[in-house]
């Protein structure tokens, strides 16, 4: 197996940096708008042949080091008891969001093996069709971003209603906080028993929460999903999207790779967490609208910034919906034309080693 991947999760020296991409079996890539076609998005995700298609492809198209599992981080949600629709036109909803102490008894911890056997099996056809070329990656949404969608049926412009809830009644909505930590904990378990080599945590909208508030009640919870997955023996990413308040508290979550977005260089992410976690990220996922040469500059500019262990390039967000997948390629080429142990620190680091 290409294990570049999981080398530099765990740290270790790499023949060249590792890149997957963010959404990398989306809507930009014809291959999956062609799997997709007839199929509404709910039924497609609990397709297995169709989902281990899509993963595969994408790793074929791309040339990245890992696949990702084709799921989608809402689908818990609908095992918890909440109905989850998909439109065309506006993405996922859930038409019956909770928005209060009294709705949290129509949610329940589910079984996940039972409840989304579509997961277990998607797995283990995505397994049989990479065939160990290269690792899988596993996902889950993390304790808030999901509470976010429970509370808000949606996307939100301002999240008033999670944030206002966790202002007013901060017991209570640790109380829903907790059920999602033990959903996730009981997903991901399921999702590293039937095989897959490593999982990421998103928390796509955790950049909206304050670092104090970050820190108090969504930390600990992460803590706590960290623990229960370690000795499982497969690494945990921590993306969080808008996390540069949220980089200490990212660390203290205990995660292998914290996964951070295009907003600061990453020798400065660097600094600001020390030595110890792998870093993935974090080109600007418009960048890849730019031409071959600028993308392969700017990849060069990130691998110096990174260093030469520990860093898996990626996007700093999923990829856009219309990006081009040669933009996609010439950013899987231009990590792979490195050669991390002669790329030497950026001025910034060797100083900051001072
Ligand atoms: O290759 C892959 O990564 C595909 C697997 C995948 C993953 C990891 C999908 C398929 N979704 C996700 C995670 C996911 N889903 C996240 C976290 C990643 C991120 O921040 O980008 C989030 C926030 C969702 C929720 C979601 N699902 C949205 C965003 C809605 C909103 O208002 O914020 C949307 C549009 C979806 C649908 C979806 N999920 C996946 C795909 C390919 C699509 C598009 C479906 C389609 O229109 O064909």
């Amino acid at each position: 197996m290409n294990d570049r991947f999981l080398k530099a999760c765990r740290q270790q020296p790499v023949d060249a940096t590792p890149v997957w991409i963010m959404r990398q079996a989306g809507r930009y890539l014809p291959q999956y708008m062609a799997i997709r076609r007839g199929t509404d998005f709910l039924t497609f995700c609990k397709s297995p042949k169709l989902l281990a298609q899509a993963a595969f492809d994408a790793v074929d198209v791309l040339g990245v080091d890992a696949a990702i599992l084709f799921s989608d981080i809402l689908l818990p949600l609908e095992a918890m008891g909440l109905p989850l629709v998909f439109e065309e036109l506006h993405g996922p909803r859930l038409p019956e969001p909770i928005r209060g102490p009294a709705d949290l008894s129509r949610l329940i911890v589910p079984d996940p093996a039972r409840t989304m056997p579509f997961v277990g099996e998607a797995i283990e056809r995505t397994l049989e069709r990479l065939n160990g070329a290269v690792p899988l990656i596993g996902f889950a949404g993390a304790p808030f971003t999901l509470a976010a969608y429970a509370i808000e049926g949606g996307g939100s412009k301002n999240y008033s209603h999670t944030l206002g809830w966790l202002h007013r009644d901060p017991e209570s909505f640790g109380k829903l906080l907790d059920l999602m930590t033990l959903t996730v904990i009981r997903h991901l378990e399921f999702q590293i028993k039937t095989g897959v080599h490593a999982v990421q945590l998103f928390d796509s909208w955790g950049g909206w929460v304050s670092a104090d508030l970050y820190q108090r009640e969504m930390v600990p919870r992460l803590q706590r999903i960290v623990a229960a997955i370690k000795p499982m023996g497969v690494p945990v990413i921590l993306y969080v999207n808008g996390s540069t308040h949220l980089l200490e508290a990212m660390n203290d979550t205990g995660a292998d790779v914290l996964s951070v977005d295009w907003r600061l260089p990453l020798d400065e992410v660097r600094r600001r967490v020390g030595p110890r976690p792998a870093l993935q990220g974090n080109l600007d996922p418009c960048s890849l609208y730019a031409s071959p040469e600028i993308i392969a500059a700017e990849v060069r500019t990130i691998l110096a910034e990174a260093g030469p262990t520990g860093h898996i390039l990626n996007l700093g967000h999923g990829i856009l919906p219309d990006a081009p997948v040669s933009g996609a390629v010439a950013m899987v080429n231009a990590a792979h034309a490195s050669s991390p142990l002669d790329t030497p620190h950026a001025v910034r680091s060797v100083e900051a080693v001072d």
